[in-house]
């Protein structure tokens, strides 16, 4: 069996396929920590989980004009700058299972936690390559990853970035050997994976092996033939995956984490309280999420809650505000929350959420459109419904 040297999991996961391990934590779980627990946080492996013997791991890197380069976990630990990111990641598959609704897809049916924040400290792939002797303008406009995981056959994942995103000071990608101040675990990784703040989960390579710098992106299966978006019009017939282009910066997000589908809202609170995470790609930073109770007719904004907060204390009051990331470097998710009086007389809420990013993108109100045969970048209007107890 080669899933015998898998690690044990947390057995509030909410298993989604064991060989290979795929699982989400429950929704609620979300939305009570701003930094996911490391146990909790989702699991998405293709492949059975490689141990690696830290003392004899290398890093290797192709296509420098220098030669390549062989690194060893000490060393890029203790040549390169310490770095730390909150960065949420989040695949592309999560929410699949609203998709499946319209129609069936093909892949794990994720609900609505594929997706989790954490801390991550490495070193700067950019002071990497610039070590490495990588100077820009020549003709590397990828940068290709391999994984230590390997199929029956030998291959092994694999994925690719755009250089600019590499090279960019403010693109803030690591080669990450902690996870929440500890060691990267077997399952997120270890000993180094690839964190690309703000891009698809797929392309943070984890047991990273090997980099390429390429004037072509990674061949690998899953940067050519899988995670990319289609017309809900393309069927398994017609699908040529040469016509799109991989996923990588993905759209605007968010759902709704409590109360949970099908809850009873008890009528003598006399209000409720909804709760929920939102994210954008791309550095975009999550400037509202509104919530409607009747599905879709009204709306209330939303208390936004990010990483950093300071407090101010305005007499008895104990005012939170939310300090801002850079612009264009929002990584990590906001959570969010709304306490509003149920409405008079409902005997049934239907939930919505959507967020705003800050380029003004914003959800799409229903599935159908959106609908792909994958099932990846399922990201229309959350909703949940509830009944009101007598
Ligand atoms: N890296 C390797 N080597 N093998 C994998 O199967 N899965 C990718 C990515 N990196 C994967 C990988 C996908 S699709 C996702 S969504 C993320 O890892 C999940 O990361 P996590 O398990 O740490 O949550
Ligand atoms: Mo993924």
């Amino acid at each position: 069996d080669p899933y015998s040297n898998d690690p044990p999991r947390h057995p509030a996961l909410r298993v989604n396929s064991q060989k290979p391990f795929n699982g989400e934590p429950p929704s609620e779980i979300l939305s009570e920590n701003y930094i996911t627990p490391t146990a909790f946080f989702f699991k998405r492996n293709h492949l059975p989980v490689p141990k690696v013997d830290p003392g004899t791991y290398r890093l290797q890197i192709e296509g420098l004009p220098n030669g390549p380069v062989s690194l060893s976990l000490e060393e890029l630990k203790s040549r390169f700058p310490k770095h730390k990111v909150t960065a949420t990641l989040q695949c592309a598959g999560n929410r699949r299972s609203d998709m499946n609704q319209v129609k069936q897809v093909k892949g794990l049916n994720w609900g609505i936690a594929a997706i989790s924040n954490a801390t991550w400290t490495g070193a700067r792939l950019r002071d990497v390559l610039l070590e490495g002797g990588y100077a820009p303008g020549g003709t590397t406009h990828h940068v290709q990853f391999e994984g230590l995981d390997k199929d029956v056959t030998g291959t092994t994942y694999g994925a690719s970035i755009p250089v600019g995103k590499a090279l960019s000071e403010e693109g803030d990608v690591l080669l990450a050997y902690e996870m929440n101040g500890e060691a990267l675990p077997a399952d997120h990784g270890f000993p180094v994976r690839v964190v690309v703040p703000g891009t698809v989960g797929a392309r943070n390579v984890k047991w990273l092996g090997k980099i390429v710098l390429s004037e072509d992106e990674s061949t690998s299966h899953w940067q050519q033939n899988d995670y990319k978006g289609f017309s809900p019009a393309t069927d398994w017939d017609t699908v040529d995956f040469k016509s799109a282009p991989a996923i990588q910066e993905l759209p605007v997000q968010s759902a709704i984490t409590q109360p949970a589908e099908g809850a009873v809202v008890d009528r003598s609170m006399e209000e409720v309280t909804v709760k929920g995470y939102a994210w954008s790609g791309g550095g975009r930073e999550v400037v509202r999420v509104d919530v409607s109770l009747d599905g879709g007719r009204t709306w209330q904004v939303a208390q936004l809650r990010g990483g950093e907060e300071e407090e101010e204390e305005e007499g008895e009051e104990r005012q939170v505000n939310v300090v801002s990331p850079p612009p264009g470097r929002a990584w990590a998710w906001k959570l969010w929350e709304l306490t509003a009086p149920l409405p008079e007389d409902a005997r049934e809420l239907e939930i919505v959420c959507k967020a705003v990013d800050s380029s003004y993108n914003m959800q799409p109100d229903t599935v159908a459109p959106i609908w792909n045969l994958r099932g990846v970048l399922s990201n229309a209007w959350h909703r949940v419904r509830v009944t009101v107890s007598e």
